[in-house]
């Protein structure tokens, strides 16, 4: 790929992102002119990309009788090449920020620079030439990588135009996610994570429909459990596959709904019977969770995840995601003849519903509330939805109900949003789903996204769950969700 142009970035109170993005000249412009200590542009490539980055380099002057020193930095938004990467301050390792320093010792060269960075934008920094020479950067180009194939077809004119533009940036999002694995970003983790995964996967099906590498993904885990079965949370594939030392009881739950998906979506179903006692196996495990009273209570000091927001007490939506788990499992159980498991399920089921909409279910406010402090919040009614432990009338009403509450407990990245979304289609709110697509994915859009993002509050631009918008990724996997919404579950239909 080559450049779109150079550009410079201006401070914006009034943007989201902090910056203004403003054309400078087309890219020849910076061949023409011989660049010298403290010089600096900002190349644009025009798009998000997750790859690669090279240029040729020339030394012109008396004498080429030095290195040349360079700084690369590499942005997905403005800000991380606008803005000092130092002092860092975000809990994530400070190497996941994209800057190098290279020094060249040969003039003229290619530079080929060996890592993978994910970004559109790329700034090039003269650290040093020497007093008698200057350098002159040319054949700037791009490789943009990725295992997605091609762009799937536009949705059809009668699909209102923010919802067309929502739906491109989602699978421009994936296309970059889409490498060996289904990362959860290129710029970081560059992991394969359950959680994300499922909704990658649902959201191939819809576009791409890449199966094998959902295939792929399913075995890396199902190939690395921990000691007692578990599933871990994440997976590395270098220096050779193994898992990771993170355990989210949501994500281990939610691996029966991805392998259900997949066979579902494919009709593989040889290798669902492959993966049916990993499946099974998490069943197992987490059933020991639930109390004699129906309720499942998490052990301490174990990961629920269901979103990154500090305030959510999390009760409620975890046995939610498990009931809803256990009832992909039941279907899964039937398919390879494991019919007692599929009965044993089914009784857990009724069991945990029976206990959730005593023990959860507010009658007088409408709403699903969890933890000591009756805390109502978004990601419970979504769960007690999508679970169907909540009638479609009782969570159409919840939704509203917590709509017109305040205080009520908002997602807190587009994960939840997700989950949201599908759960208001479910329950027969369309219009609402399509607003909340609209408003909050399209607020991406509007802020200047052109992949959506890790995290993304409206009312808070510097949300970062690690201390450092600068370390958020941009480009996140589970953000890509709107095209399967849109193609799958029909979010813009009547
Ligand atoms: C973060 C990543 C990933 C997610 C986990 C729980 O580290 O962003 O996407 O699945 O959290």
């Amino acid at each position: 790929m080559l450049p779109a142009g150079i550009v410079k970035m201006v401070a914006d109170g009034t943007a989201f992102l902090r910056w203004r993005v403003e054309p400078v000249s087309p890219v020849d412009a910076l061949s023409e002119r011989l660049l010298r200590r403290g010089d600096a542009a900002i190349i644009d490539f025009g798009r998000h990309l997750t790859g690669h980055f090279s240029f040729s380099i020339a030394g012109e002057g008396r004498g080429v009788d030095a290195p040349a020193r360079l700084k690369l930095t590499f942005g997905e938004v403005p800000a991380e090449v606008a803005e000092p990467l130092d002092p860092y301050r975000g809990g994530l390792s400070r190497a996941w920020l994209q800057d190098e320093v290279i020094n060249i010792d040969v003039l003229p060269a290619v530079v080929e620079m060996p890592r993978r960075y994910a970004f559109r934008y790329v700034k090039l920094e003269i650290v040093d030439t020497s007093p008698n020479y200057a350098v002159r950067i040319a054949r700037i180009k791009a490789t943009a990588l990725s295992s997605a194939g091609a762009d799937p077809p536009l949705l059809p004119e009668t699909v209102p135009a923010r919802l067309r533009q929502i739906d491109k940036v989602s699978i421009a999002t994936l296309r970059d996610c889409m490498q060996t694995v289904f990362e959860d970003g290129p710029k970081r983790d560059r992991r394969l994570w359950i959680g994300d995964l499922r909704l990658q996967a649902l959201t191939n099906y819809a576009t791409f429909r890449n199966n094998d590498l959902v295939k792929r993904c399913l075995y890396l885990f199902a190939a690395f459990p921990r000691e007692d079965g578990l599933l871990p949370a994440c997976v590395f594939e270098d220096p050779e596959a193994h898992r990771g030392h993170e355990y989210i009881i949501d994500y281990a739950a939610l691996y029966a709904a991805a392998v259900l998906d997949y066979a579902k979506a494919t009709g593989d179903w040889n290798t669902a019977n492959d993966l049916w006692p990993a499946v099974r196996k998490q069943m197992e495990l987490l059933s020991a969770y639930v109390g004699p009273d129906g309720v499942f209570a998490a052990p301490p000091r174990s990961w629920v995840f269901i979103d990154w927001c500090d305030a959510l007490d999390r009760a409620v939506a975890i046995n939610g995601v498990f009931v809803f788990s256990l009832r992909r499992a039941a279907e899964l159980a039937r398919h390879c003849g494991a019919e007692d498991d599929a009965v044993k399920y089914e009784q857990l089921i009724a069991r945990m519903t029976a206990a959730a909409r005593s023990v959860f279910y507010d009658s007088s406010r409408k709403v699903f509330v969890s933890g000591p402090k009756r805390q109502v919040s978004w990601a419970s009614q979504a769960w007690m939805t999508l679970s169907g432990i909540a009638t479609n009338e009782e969570a159409a009403q919840a939704f509203h109900a917590v709509a017109a509450q305040a205080d009520a407990v908002r997602p807190g990245a587009p994960y939840l949003y997700h989950y949201v979304a599908e759960a208001m289609l479910q329950c027969g709110l369309k219009q609402e789903a399509k607003q909340l697509v609209e408003t909050y994915w399209g607020g991406m859009v509007k802020a200047g996204a052109d992949t959506f993002w890790e995290v993304y509050d409206p009312s808070n631009a510097g949300l970062s769950p690690y201390g450092s918008t600068l370390v958020n990724s941009y480009c996140h996997a589970w953000s890509c969700t709107p095209a399967y919404l849109l193609r799958s579950l029909d979010l813009a239909g009547k």
